[in-house]
């Protein structure tokens, strides 16, 4: 299969592109290296050292493995050269990675929020003309997000709910309520992508995705030069991951709020295992298909509780420290999201245990030495935007 990876060389994209190259299919990544450049304007940075950029990767993977991933340096902004990579590479899968992904870079300052909600709105509406122009029964594998859907007070279905209301019944999109302008964006691209399958006959499925978790793929653990990056910094950096940086560094664990929030999470790998698996079996021509793409559900609590007892067989004292919350958010609510779709194709999920903890905070400590100490805290929220870091940049105008 052609499969095109767009944004390969984010922290999720360059191990997909592995994986699928791995698998014997022919992978074309694209990258505008936009993630790398937020980064640098504000002086963060991966803890794991990561090549330079995604020529130099994909010498490597030839080198160690003998197989061929061809790149694209470009942004999928640029409409033109959209064009050409579809025209030319003709791709039948493309996983859609190329957004930016932060809710707090979303919610920093008026200009952040606009390139956003923009390059993440524009460059998924380029892709889907693209397709309906070149390749129009290509399957889009598209990362949405389950903060589209917000902590309802109700279950949450697989993106489509059947709703009765005076007597009338219909098949509609699960109502959303997004977490953050960055959340926002992702509705918009749904909304956007269900058209153009119910009005085209495009093909595609929303991975709506929770929370990733995890340093290594079979792929990264080849070599040093094939690492994905990993961020623990209040922009970019998840929770788990976080705590796992934390805890090695002997800052105390940052639950915002209560820590009662409760959110889907998986691990890197599985979310390597899902794209695959969405990708070989697609969508019928004009199927909106939508996936809840999270294994396990946890409180942040939870989560903080289990990486202190880990923490602790590695001969760490691991605390916690709840911090006034920059979010606007539930910190107690009900949550219940079904998540069966992906399993019903045969995922075999890789559940959050101690032992990945530990090997994860091991792995930290190796790196330990880089971690920029400054990152850690908040320093966006969601009513007063950002409060300027050490060391940091930030260029009036556009974002980057
Ligand atoms: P990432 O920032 O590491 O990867 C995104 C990549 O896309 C970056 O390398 C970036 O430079 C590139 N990119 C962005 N805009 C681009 C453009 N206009 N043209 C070309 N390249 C562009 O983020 P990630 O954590 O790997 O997330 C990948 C996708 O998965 C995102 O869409 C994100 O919203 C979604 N997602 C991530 C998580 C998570 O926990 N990491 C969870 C749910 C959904
Ligand atoms: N949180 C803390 N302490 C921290 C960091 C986060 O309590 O130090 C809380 C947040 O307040 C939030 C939850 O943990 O309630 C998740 O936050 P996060 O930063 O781990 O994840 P989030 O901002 O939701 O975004 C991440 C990815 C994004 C993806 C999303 C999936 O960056 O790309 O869309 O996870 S989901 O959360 O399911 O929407």
């Amino acid at each position: 299969m052609r499969v095109l990876v767009l944004g390969g060389d984010g922290y999720l994209g360059w191990p997909t592109a592995m994986h699928f190259s791995a698998g014997g299919h022919e992978v074309h990544v694209v990258d505008n290296y936009l993630r790398r450049k937020m980064h640098s304007e504000a002086g963060s940075g991966s803890l794991v050292p990561i090549a330079p950029d995604l020529p130099t990767r994909a010498r490597t993977w030839h080198d160690i493995t003998g197989k061929t991933i061809t790149v694209t340096e470009g942004d999928l902004i640029n409409w033109q050269l959209v064009k050409n990579l579809f025209r030319e590479f003709s791709p039948e899968a493309i996983i859609h990675y190329g957004e930016v992904p932060s809710a707090p870079y979303s919610m920093m300052d008026h200009d952040r929020a606009v390139l956003t909600q923009y390059n993440n709105v524009i460059s998924t509406l380029n892709v889907l003309w693209a397709m309906h122009s070149y390749v129009p029964r290509a399957h889009l594998v598209k990362l949405g997000t389950m903060g589209e859907y917000g902590t309802p007070n109700i279950d949450i279905e697989e993106g489509w709910i059947e709703i009765s209301h005076n007597g009338r019944s219909d098949r509609m999109l699960y109502p959303k309520m997004p977490a953050s302008l960055y959340h926002c964006s992702k509705v918009h691209d749904s909304t956007n992508i269900e058209f153009c399958c119910r009005v085209w006959g495009l093909r595609a499925t929303d991975l709506n995705q929770g929370v990733v978790y995890g340093i290594e793929t079979e792929q990264t653990r080849l070599a040093g030069g094939l690492a994905t990056r990993f961020d623990y910094d209040s922009v970019h950096g998840t929770a788990l991951n976080r705590f796992c940086v934390q805890a090695v560094i002997g800052h105390p664990l940052t639950p915002y709020g209560k820590g009662g929030q409760t959110r889907g999470f998986l691990n890197i790998v599985d979310t390597l295992r899902c794209v695959e698996l969405a990708s070989l079996k697609p969508s019928a021509p004009g199927e909106f298909r939508v996936f809840n793409q999270f294994t396990e559900q946890f409180s942040i609590n939870e989560l903080a509780e289990l990486v202190c007892r880990a923490a602790k067989d590695v001969g760490i004292e691991a605390t916690i420290r709840h911090v006034d919350n920059p979010r606007v958010e539930k910190e107690e609510h009900y949550y219940n999201a079904r998540h069966t779709k992906l399993l019903d194709l045969g995922l075999e999920p890789h559940l959050l245990s101690e032992t990945l903890v530990e090997h994860m905070l091991e792995t930290i400590q190796r790196h330990q030495n880089r971690v920029i100490a400054e990152h850690i805290m908040p320093s966006t929220t969601w009513r007063d935007g950002h409060q300027p870091v050490p060391g940091e940049q930030l260029i009036a105008g556009v974002g980057v």
